[in-house]
């Protein structure tokens, strides 16, 4: 059907997902099924002299009880998946469950499983262990002293990696007119979608199969891994994502619990369920962020950046998540430059362990710290050489003819016209009058502020032998199947693996578009190892720039051989035939036509195929994107600073973003939404904290504040359209563009309704308190110490 790729459609998973129609993992019940239940360790740091789990079998519904050593015995720990090339990365191997020593409070050390739920839990009340409480260290820096406890005997100042990119001499900055030096800090977070996770595993021991079903956002990386893990051969075990209540990129890790529910249904011979509680899922689910990022940036009196030195000190937890290691290095690093043409750049990362909740991907996933700094460092800039930060942002931003333009890190921007979406949000938010009416307020004590963010992202991660040459484990091209039925419905297979993106919609746009069907006769299947011969799931922002683009591919091959069928049965030359809303028509000659439902019938009967044509009607593709996609945007907010209690209210949001061509306004204006609800959380609520001993202190929703939709206005969101060369869809990713600009804009914001206080720049999350603080102690409240 034509006007599909463009156009606003309701997402057409809803109504079973509103209806209470959604299978989610928790929802599988399973003939003879027993259930799981973890038991964690009280302490971030500690030896484990002894564990008796006597009375724990004794209670009744009990079935087994394994201990960390149980478990070593029968799989091996869970591996990370990105050992980042030249970074000296020193992976530590552990147990599946804590053995000899736990590492974070939150540790599993055991497993219970009973007959139902509750007796698991109540089982784990009833499992003694012996700890012998050892020093903790929660901050990266304080980890890195001489002296600090070491997680790792053989780790010497829990230095997991050291990466570099570029060198810049000292001289460059002193001889700089103009030098920045900020310390700024991106607060750990937890990104606590809806749905917890979860596992549900069947073994089958006559043919030694076994299938799991997980809340994952990448079945076949969780296939691959647990394979090795559970010594499964790959073609023996299915992994099911059933639906999945949100990700944010906190469910692609493989994960140890997930595992280990395989492990103890192979053991036992019955099928075994595991599902997250909330506040297990605060500790035990990968966190992320938590980088101490310190800047220079030199440029002229006259507004242009010429240097930029980045020194990142990340919290990596207390073992390697799967892609930890990558997030504060390469996803960071490559992007310090922003959408700004600085030639020189250094960047250093430091990788460290410490005793909390190891760190990994969320909803952007080293892009938003990038952005954050370049776009701080911005604004810092703007204020030491007195200009206005739209002023330096226009003057420095990749100017449109630059394209394909390489930053100093060797990233290579697909296409972008930085000032068109500036030009509009400008427009949109109407800054000039805006910047009159702060004057007038602020003459009436009233403190608004005006923050702008001119980001660039990199997503959809390709080619793959660009994964390789960074220490990924794995590919990045994606897969599809496109199966044409007898009366020509159509099954889409896809590698990708949405969890609220609204994929099944967005895809079966492209199909139906594309043969010229209605969508309603195109089914998206995804989250099945065993119907899905690959792929590489979702996240990065890769489902529509590379898994789309394998779906369009796919789409095209199928409608190729259509046409040399039309062609055949027409006796016409293929070239004569034009295809357009779903009919092959000889070109001129009314009447000589087939539809694609009679191609569809045809192809799969094959009583009449050309020579040599092979029936049905099918095609598949192995899309390897030829470079990386890079969305961009600009991004405006007001907010008013209460002068009396510190309190921040959020005026306005005016996001306009760049994703190339958009498939579904209405999905990319919720993933616009959803982005920016969680990039304001981030810079004003949400903030993991820990003790010194080690304990999370925002373990529940009553001390980790989420984003609540009463604290945001309409946010007013457009888009322009700059398609990228590298994928057939001319589309970029856009689910992370809004953490990716959001927090910047907000702290930019917040800080220029300070001014008149001389406040430079305070931690995120911007609290009432600290506001409060730093407007009456000239400036200074951050708590970076404090992690
Ligand atoms: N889209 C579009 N046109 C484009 C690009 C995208 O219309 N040019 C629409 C499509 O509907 C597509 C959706 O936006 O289904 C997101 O597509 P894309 O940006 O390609 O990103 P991903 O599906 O790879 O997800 C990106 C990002 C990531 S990494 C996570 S994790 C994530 C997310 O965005 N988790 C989410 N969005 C989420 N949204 C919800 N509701 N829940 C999550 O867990």
């Amino acid at each position: 059907m034509a006007g599909l790729i463009g156009a606003r459609i309701k997402r057409k998973e809803d109504p079973r997902l509103i209806t209470g129609n959604g299978h989610f993992t928790d929802d599988i019940k399973l003939p003879g099924m027993l259930h799981a239940a973890f038991l964690r360790s009280p302490y971030a740091h500690a030896r484990i002299k002894r564990i008796d789990v006597s009375e724990a079998l004794k209670l009744p519904g009990v079935t087994a009880v394994f201990t960390g050593a149980d478990i070593a015995k029968k799989m091996k720990a869970v591996p990370a998946m990105w050992f980042v090339t030249g970074s000296d990365l020193k992976p530590k191997p552990r147990s599946p469950l804590a053995v000899d020593k736990v590492l974070y409070a939150g540790e599993a050390v055991a497993v219970a499983v009973a007959e139902d739920r509750y007796t698991a839990r109540d089982a784990l009340d009833l499992i003694v262990v012996e700890y012998e409480e050892l020093p903790a260290v929660v901050g990266q820096e304080a980890a890195m002293q001489e002296g600090a406890p070491l997680l790792h005997e053989d780790v010497p100042n829990n230095l997991a990696l050291v990466w570099k990119a570029g060198e810049i001499p000292d001289e460059v900055f002193e001889q700089a007119e103009v030098v920045v030096r900020q310390r700024l800090y991106n607060q750990r977070v937890i990104p606590n979608p809806m749905e917890t996770r979860g596992a549900v595993a069947q073994y089958n021991p006559g043919s030694g199969e076994m299938t799991i079903w997980c809340t994952t956002q990448n079945p076949h990386i969780h296939r691959m891994v647990y394979s090795e893990v559970l010594g499964i051969p790959e073609s023996k075990l299915r992994i099911i994502a059933p639906d999945v209540g949100g990700g944010f990129g906190a469910k692609i890790a493989t994960y140890t619990e997930e595992a280990v529910v395989g492990c103890v249904a192979r053991e036992l011979k019955r099928p075994v369920k595991w599902a997250e509680e909330r506040s297990e899922h605060f500790k035990a689910t990968t966190h992320a962020r938590d980088e101490v990022i310190e800047i220079e940036l030199a440029g002229t009196r006259d507004g242009i950046m010429t240097a930029l030195r980045v020194k990142n000190t990340a919290n990596l937890g207390a073992y390697l998540s799967t892609f930890g290691a990558g997030c504060p290095t390469i996803d960071f690093g490559l992007m310090v430059t922003g959408a700004y043409t600085i030639p020189q750049a250094a960047v250093v990362t430091y990788g460290v362990y410490t005793n909390t909740t190891p760190t990994d991907a969320y909803r952007g996933a080293g892009k938003p710290e990038a952005t954050f700094q370049i776009e701080r460092a911005v604004d810092l800039f703007a204020r030491e050489i007195g200009m206005d930060p739209v002023e330096v942002r226009r003057k420095n931003m990749v100017q449109k003819e630059a394209f394909p333009y390489s930053n100093p890190m060797g990233c290579v921007y697909d296409s972008g016209d930085y000032h068109l979406t500036l030009d509009k949000a400008l427009k949109m938010i109407g800054y000039e009058e805006l910047r009159q009416e702060q004057e007038e307020l602020r003459k009436q004590g009233r403190y608004i502020g005006i923050g702008v963010s001119t980001y660039v992202e990199l997503c959809g991660f390709g080619p793959s032998k660009v994964a390789g040459a960074i220490g990924f484990q794995g590919g990045v091209w994606e897969n599809s199947t496109v199966r044409v039925h007898p009366s020509g419905k159509v099954n889409v297979y896809t590698g990708t693996s949405p969890h609220g993106q609204g994929t099944e919609t967005s895809f079966s746009q492209v199909v139906a578009e594309k043969l010229g069907i209605p969508m309603e006769d195109v089914e998206i299947i995804h989250g099945d190892t065993q119907s899905i011969s690959m792929g590489w799931g979702t996240y990065g922002s890769r489902t529509t720039a590379v898994g789309g683009a394998a779906v369009a591919i796919a789409t095209d091959r199928v409608i190729e051989k259509a046409k040399k069928i039309a062609a055949h049965e027409l006796e016409v030359a293929e070239e004569d035939l034009e295809f357009s809303a779903g009919v092959f028509q000889v070109a001129g000659v009314p009447g000589q036509a087939r539809t694609f439902q009679e191609m569809a019938k045809s192809a799969n009967f094959a009583w009449n195929l050309p020579e040599g044509m092979e029936p049905s009607l099918e095609a598949q593709s192995f899309f390897d994107p030829s470079n990386f996609v890079y969305p961009f945007g600009a991004h405006i907010c007001v907010v008013e600073v209460d002068g009396n209690t510190g309190q921040v209210e959020l005026k306005r949001y005016v996001a306009v973003d760049d994703v190339g061509r958009v498939i579904n306004p209405m999905l990319a204006e919720g993933q616009v939404h959803g982005g920016i609800a969680q990039g304001v959380g981030q810079a004003l609520w949400e903030g993991a904290v820990y003790g010194e001993n080690g304990q999370l202190l925002s373990g529940t929703f009553m001390d980790y504040t989420m984003p609540k939709a009463r604290f945001f206005p309409t946010i007013e969101t457009a888009f322009t359209e700059t398609p990228s060369p590298v994928n057939p869809l001319g589309a970029k990713g856009i689910g992370e563009t809004g953490t990716t600009a959001a927090p910047p804009a907000v702290a930019n914001a917040v800080m220029d309704a300070l001014r008149p206080f001389g406040v430079k720049d305070l931690d995120m999350p911007l609290t009432p308190e600290k506001v409060w603080k730093a407007m009456r102690n000239g400036g200074v409240a951050n708590d970076t110490e404090c992690i």
